[in-house]
């Protein structure tokens, strides 16, 4: 059998019930074949392969916290620190009711092939916990992120590990994180995370980083392809962070979006997800805790589908925004019957194996991956954490510069990689070899030490 079939029912042996770990390990060992099989013996024998599906640590632990009504509430709380033979560990924080650790292996293992993808020295890792901050006060908030952060706090550092957000964590969680980690530190160490507000030491350009990231690496695959952003039409499911990001930088470079959905259905707006009105009105919804994407269409009076997904409109771009396996093979099939040209995961896997696959086979259509796609994200963490730890501030234009450039970078360097190997155009396969290489590399020269 050959190592990366080997590898991969080691994992679903001894990772049971982690069908999301499973299948990110299995979609990245596919296209890894070609790199593995010509250095087979080599990595074999240095066991490459059962080290990288294995985290080097995941911390567990219990979060107890008071609610509003002097109730002890009880949570799980997670950090998978994946990898980090290139850098401290980084990646984001999770607060959902769907965490679990499956779920945080499959994105702490996503993450180091991401961060390793951004150029930058930063390794792997995901936490979070099944605390759901929908319905919950402020206060009920802050004394959760407390109470998280009074076990987490010895398990990272500026040098060691690096949280940030992820669904449900956003700037006003990362605040109350800080405020208790610097309490028990007893030191100002504020490169201990990223996505921080701008008065202790937070990056601008970090809230939108994921979404104009990910339309510029976008715009790299219509330049690949002779096309232009100018007067496209593009689906995009999700309405967080994301999904804002994109939508601003679309409609910047004359694109013109025109779904969002959410878990309670999706809108549809044939004006276009264009204006400031727009934009902020999303922030709005976010913030209400209310997760409900139609009060976009009763604001401003669009089409709102209940309980379905937007990718049965026809339009010329998708880039799902939301969260993972939104887009199955049923949905893949609406997608194809439309002929869109470009699948542009953002979320992180938002798309099943089964129908990332299907996908891939069509012969016109440019399937880019969500571990490309989104790394500006963390990219532009990585960029916090040098200011941090210079004391400095760059711009927003030295920063969006730079983001703007790796992006490119990281489209340019999967495209030729695949080339190289005789892939053709395969995105896909060329950022999971790119990814890989560098790390592979780093623990090589490191020796058997982890
Ligand atoms: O999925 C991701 O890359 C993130 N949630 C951001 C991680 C980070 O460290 O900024």
């Amino acid at each position: 059998m050959s190592y990366v079939d080997e590898i991969y029912e080691r994992v679903v042996a001894q990772n049971p019930g982690e069908p999301e770990f499973h299948q990110a390990v299995k979609e990245v060992l596919d296209s890894l074949r070609l790199v593995i099989d010509a250095n087979e013996d080599k990595y074999r024998k240095a066991g490459i392969l059962e080290r990288f599906t294995e985290p080097e640590r995941i911390v567990s632990f219990r979060v107890p916290w008071v609610d509003d009504n002097g109730k002890v509430q009880v949570n799980k709380g997670y950090r998978v620190q994946f990898n980090s033979a290139i850098g401290p560990y980084k990646g984001g924080l999770r607060f959902h009711p769907s965490v679990n650790q499956g779920i945080l292996k499959f994105l702490g293992f996503e993450q180091t092939f991401k961060d390793s993808l951004t150029t930058l020295p930063i390794g792997g890792a995901k936490g979070g916990s099944d605390f759901d901050p929908n319905g919950k006060s402020d206060r009920e908030v802050m004394r959760f992120c407390q109470a998280f952060m009074t076990e987490l706090y010895r398990h990272i550092g500026p040098d060691v590990d690096v949280p940030a957000g992820d669904l449900g964590v956003g700037g006003r969680e990362i605040g109350y994180l800080f405020g208790q980690y610097r309490k028990l530190r007893g030191a100002y160490e504020n490169g201990v995370l990223t996505g921080k507000a701008r008065s202790f030491g937070g990056s601008l350009i970090r809230p939108e980083a994921t979404g104009f990231g990910a339309v510029y690496y976008l715009e790299s695959v219509m330049k690949h392809e002779h096309d232009t952003l100018e007067g496209k039409t593009v689906a995009v499911a999700g309405f967080g962070n994301v999904a804002w990001g994109v939508v601003q930088k679309l409609s910047e470079l004359g694109a013109k979006p025109v779904t969002l959905s959410g878990p309670d259905g999706y809108i549809y707006d044939p004006d276009g997800i264009t204006t400031k009105e727009k934009f902020d009105f999303m922030l709005e919804m976010r913030a209400s805790g209310r997760n409900k994407v139609q009060d976009y269409a009763d604001k401003f009076g669009c089409k709102f589908v209940a309980g379905d997904k937007p990718w049965g409109e026809k339009v010329d771009i998708i880039m799902p925004c939301a969260t993972q396996n939104d887009v199955d093979l049923t949905q893949a099939k609406r997608i194809v019957a439309n002929n869109i040209k470009y699948y542009i995961e953002v979320a992180n896997m938002p798309t099943t194996n089964e129908a990332l696959r299907f996908l891939m086979d069509q012969k016109n259509m440019v399937v880019a991956p969500s571990k490309a796609v989104n790394a500006g994200g963390v990219l532009v963490s990585a960029l916090e954490m040098s200011q941090n730890s210079e004391r400095i501030s760059w711009t927003a234009k030295e920063v969006d510069d730079k983001l703007h450039q790796i992006m490119t970078e990281i489209h340019d360097g999967s495209a030729e990689c695949a080339e190289k190997y005789g892939l053709g155009y395969n995105l896909v396969a060329g950022a999971n070899m790119v990814g890989f290489q560098k790390v592979a590399d780093a623990m090589m020269a490191q020796g058997i030490a982890w």
